[in-house]
């Protein structure tokens, strides 16, 4: 055992110093670890009662958390294992090289799967299991793996060797638009359906998603929606990735629902792209502290077997304390130098040390790896890990960027952007490797898979199907469910009867007929970061219930309402908490749970608007790649139907930021029915006709008369297709036409009034309910004409409608001109947009519309002057109109104010 005898310069006795140590021995030599504990844990208290403030200390020593006396023997062959996890360094390196040879600056990445081979491939034939059986469920989803997004070479080698893809894939990696499909550059669902599951390369969001993935299976285990199982998530992280907000931003919910089907694994390489993560410190002790502080089970894997033998023949505890005097700069040093500047510079620095190794060569020193390079140790690690109860674990594993690569890049400062190899370090490699290859093979860069009936393959076979098949993949069921009927929303469809009410209010409405319908209300999961009050949701908590992996543990404080605030177990609402960034996360994981769980649960995201893609973009992105379904709410919309809140609040962009995502489709409705049948098509188009998008639908705050769905034929379709003819003038065949959304369909509404009875000028008015769609589909179409020059030109469904619909188009809504914009190829000439530009105002509504130009006397005087260019209406009367109407020419523009 290791005694602690170094003296210390600030001992001011170190007589009693070493008779307290050695009573701690004693206990430890002749009764155990678990004594010493509860002794020091007594000692504590009582140091605490007697006023003592015992130091708080969140690091261990910088070892491994594991003592070799503790460990269990490597279960696998490990000589095969090494040439197995050979060849896929190999593969991984061709593919590579060979896609940057023939292909200049294609890009891909060496390095980093160079340190996680050994962290992978101990996964993989081990721990990774690709399904699980039931007995009473037969064949279940396999474990969740969230890879490093830039070790996909490796993942693909492995993909390779097991047969699952040709090399002609491996020839086209990056290469996904010529004659043989290829392979995605990175972990992308969308491009490789079949094969990933989870999004991570942009950094932070396999850890955060990964988090709230674990949390979801829980909640589908607790609302017996999926059989338990001791699946797990993995999520292997970047050291350089852990300074992301995101990485380590949700680890207490971790902790706090004791998610020990939660395992991370940081590949501490100490380096990220530019250099090392942390020069002047230690990742591994800084990353140890957060993750024990945050109430995670840690363990750390810093060194290799060889060094088991070194840490127990130093009785003096000086290796100890040089392990803590190197910072990570150092190491990295170290490992790029080569053996003989290890023995000087690191063990030289004491004598005693370099006593310790004065039996080894240089070679052998060389030959000390590191922690998560070391099979046994990483076996050892995963081992605890997956046993490990009522906490997620955080594997912290000491690597080398670049490891074997050799010299060029090995523990170097550019070893991330690494792509090209020559010839010399390839046959370097290739013998380090043990390649069988020829050199010209290796200067072709030829990929190596062995022969069918060799040892390597049967064992590789035999692993997989032990691990119940491969990973990654990603298998999808057809869903089976249908989208209630369109009667179901009665409600909505029939208006609010003179009541006023909101577009939120409504929302709820729809939202618990879903809720409560027979067939899919189970499947429906309501999320909401802390803002439930605010939309009026509140009365879902007691009937549906707040999921809490560990029930309600107090009698809640207004258990005496009706409305109390009840959370189960099986509860089926995610209330977040304010955290936009956990609650995409919970998005992402709910609307894939059809692809993952073979469960099409259905997300109704529900937040504050403003706090929505602007805040959490990457992973409505993510949501995207991953091909995510369901509904995210912009709760109280619009720039200036949310009064009050002012300039950080008010959103006036969203539905134009999320236009850039392909797969989501976007409505600003302005009614209840609306609302509904945007919602009840959703549905149906998602989950039944399996189409991967998901929808982006504002719903506002403000209440007024919800008007029962107009009779006619083609409402329904205009709804969906982005615009139908709300109310046709009435004093006269229009010459202009109002186009209002949202909030604002009510501003175009009285627009018509004003200009048919203060200035008798007819004007139809529409409902835009969704801009982005007519724009999609205005573009396909154009696009169709384009390729098909001899053919009948097809019409866009906005110009089919505005045929015979005379006069300028003025469109209003509460969001940023460039919206209405997106229509200006078809109607350009013709449209006047309005639109809140600019940073918002805590005011009331009135003022805010006047303010941003998009009120109803701004739309008829808009209307007025574009009249008036026109040469329909006198110049003199539009310009007096804009006082009569409230304005001034000198008024500010809001965009500048
Ligand atoms: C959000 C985001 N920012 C930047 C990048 C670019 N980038 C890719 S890899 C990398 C360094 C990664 O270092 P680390 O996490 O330590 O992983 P390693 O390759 O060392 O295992 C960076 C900056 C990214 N992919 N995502
Ligand atoms: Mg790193």
């Amino acid at each position: 055992m290791l005694k602690a005898k170094v003296e210390a310069p600030d001992d001011l006795n170190p007589q009693e110093t070493s008779e307290w140590f050695e009573a701690l021995d004693e206990i430890v030599d002749q009764i155990g670890p678990d004594r010493a504990n509860y002794l020091l844990e007594r000692l504590m208290e009582h140091a605490s009662n007697l006023g003592v403030r015992p130091p708080l200390r969140w690091n261990t020593p910088y070892i491994n958390t594991i003592p070799p006396e503790d460990q269990v023997d490597y279960p696998g062959d490990r000589a095969l294992e090494w040439t197995i996890k050979s060849l896929i360094r190999w593969n991984a390196i061709a593919m590579v090289v060979r896609a940057n040879k023939y292909d200049a600056n294609i890009g891909g990445h060496l390095a980093t799967y160079a340190s996680l081979a050994t962290l992978a491939e101990v996964g993989y034939n081990h721990f990774f299991r690709g399904s699980y059986q039931d007995q009473t469920h037969g064949k279940l989803p396999g474990d969740f793996v969230y890879f490093q997004g830039h070790a996909s070479p490796g993942m693909y080698a492995r993909a390779f060797l097991e047969g699952r893809l040709s090399e002609k894939h491996l020839e086209n990696f990056r290469h996904e638009l010529r004659d043989h499909p290829g392979l995605s550059s990175y972990p992308h669902p969308w491009l490789m359906p079949d094969f990933w599951q989870f999004p991570t390369v942009s950094m932070g969001l396999g850890p955060i998603c990964s988090i709230y993935q674990a949390r979801f299976m829980r909640y589908l285990e607790n609302r017996e929606l999926t059989p338990r199982t001791r699946r797990k998530v993995w999520a292997f992280l970047g050291d350089g990735e852990c300074d992301e907000p995101e990485s380590l931003g949700a680890l207490t919910l971790a902790s706090r629902e004791k998610l020990d089907n939660l395992i991370f694994v940081v590949n501490c390489n100490l380096q990220r792209l530019d250099g090392p993560v942390r020069g002047n410190g230690s990742i591994i002790q800084e990353l140890e502290a957060a993750f024990l502080g945050a109430g995670w089970n840690v363990i750390k894997v810093i060194w290799g077997t060889g060094w088991d033998d070194l840490l127990a023949r130093d009785t003096s505890g000086l290796l100890i304390k040089r392990f803590h005097e190197c910072v990570d700069g150092e190491y990295q040093a170290l490992r790029a130098m080569g053996g003989a500047y290890i023995r000087k510079e690191f063990f030289g620095k004491y004598p005693e040390l370099l006593k310790l190794v004065e039996h080894m060569t240089d070679d052998e020193i060389w030959a000390l790896r590191r922690g998560g390079l070391d099979p046994l140790k990483v076996y050892n690690a995963y081992h605890r890990a997956a046993a490990h109860r009522g906490q997620p674990t955080v594997i912290l594993a000491k690597t080398v960027k670049g490891y074997g690569l050799g010299e060029v890049a090995e523990g170097r400062m550019t070893a991330h952007q690494q792509k090209k190899m020559a010839d010399t370090d390839l046959l370097k490699l290739r013998d380090r490797f043990q390649v069988p290859l020829s050199d010209e093979a290796v200067h072709n860069l030829e990929f190596y898979r062995p022969p069918e009936d060799s040892r390597e393959m049967k064992y590789l076979r035999g692993r997989v199907e032990a691990q119940g098949g491969s990973l990654p993949a990603r298998h999808v069921k057809p869903i089976e469910i249908k989208s209630p009927p369109l009667e179901s929303f009665k409600e909505a469809l029939e208006g609010s009867r003179g009541r006023e009410a909101s577009t939120t209010a409504a929302f709820v409405a729809v939202l618990k007929t879903l809720l409560k319908s027979p067939e899919l209300g189970k499947l429906v999961v309501p999320i909401i970061p802390d803002e439930a009050r605010t939309f009026g949701m509140e009365s879902l908590f007691r009937e549906y219930g707040i999921y809490a992996s560990q029930g309600q543990r107090y009698k809640p404080v207004d258990a005496n309402v009706l409305l109390y605030y009840k959370e189960a177990q099986n509860g089926r609402i995610l209330e977040e908490g304010i955290t936009e960034a956990g609650s995409m996360a919970s998005c992402i994981a709910a609307g894939t749970a059809y692809a993952n769980y073979g469960v099409p649960m259905i997300p109704f995201y529900i937040y504050y608007s403003m706090f929505g893609y602007q805040r959490v973009g990457d992973l409505v992105w993510a949501f995207a790649d991953s091909r995510g379904k369901g509904f995210l709410m912009g709760g109280t919309s619009g720039r200036s139907t949310l009064l009050g809140e002012g300039l950080q609040h008010q959103d006036g962009h969203s539905p134009l930021l999320f236009s850039a995502v392909p797969t989501c489709a976007i409505y600003d409705p302005a009614y209840a029915y609306e609302l509904a049948i945007i919602i009840q098509d959703g549905i149906r188009r998602m989950y039944q006709e399996n189409e991967a998008r998901f929808y982006y639908i504002c719903v506002y705050n403000e209440n007024y008369v919800q008007p029962p769905m107009p009779e006619g034929e083609g409402i329904r379709e205009g709804i969906l297709k982005g615009i139908y003819k709300y109310r046709a003038a009435e004093n006269g065949p229009a010459v202009a036409q109002l186009f209002g959304s949202g909030s604002i369909l009510n501003e175009a509404l009285r627009a018509q009034k004003i200009l048919a009875e203060q200035y008798q000028v007819p004007a139809d008015v529409w409902s835009v309910t969704s801009y982005n769609e007519l724009r999609r589909e205005g573009l396909a179409i154009d696009r169709w004409n384009r390729l098909h020059p001899t053919e009948a030109p097809r019409v866009p469904h906005i110009v089919k409608v505005l045929e015979g619909a005379a006069g300028p188009v003025i469109a209003s809504s509460d969001y940023m001109k460039a919206v209405p914009d997106q229509l200006t190829p078809w109607i350009g000439g013709r449209l006047h947009s309005l639109g809140t530009d600019g940073f918002g105002r805590s005011e009331n509504r009135e003022y805010l519309r006047r303010f941003f130009e998009i009120s109803a006397e701004a739309m008829a005087q808009a209307t007025l002057s574009a009249l008036a260019r026109e040469g329909k209406i006198d110049a003199q009367r539009a310009a007096a109109a804009i006082a009569e109407l409230g304005f001034s020419p000198d008024k500010i523009d809001a965009v500048k104010a």
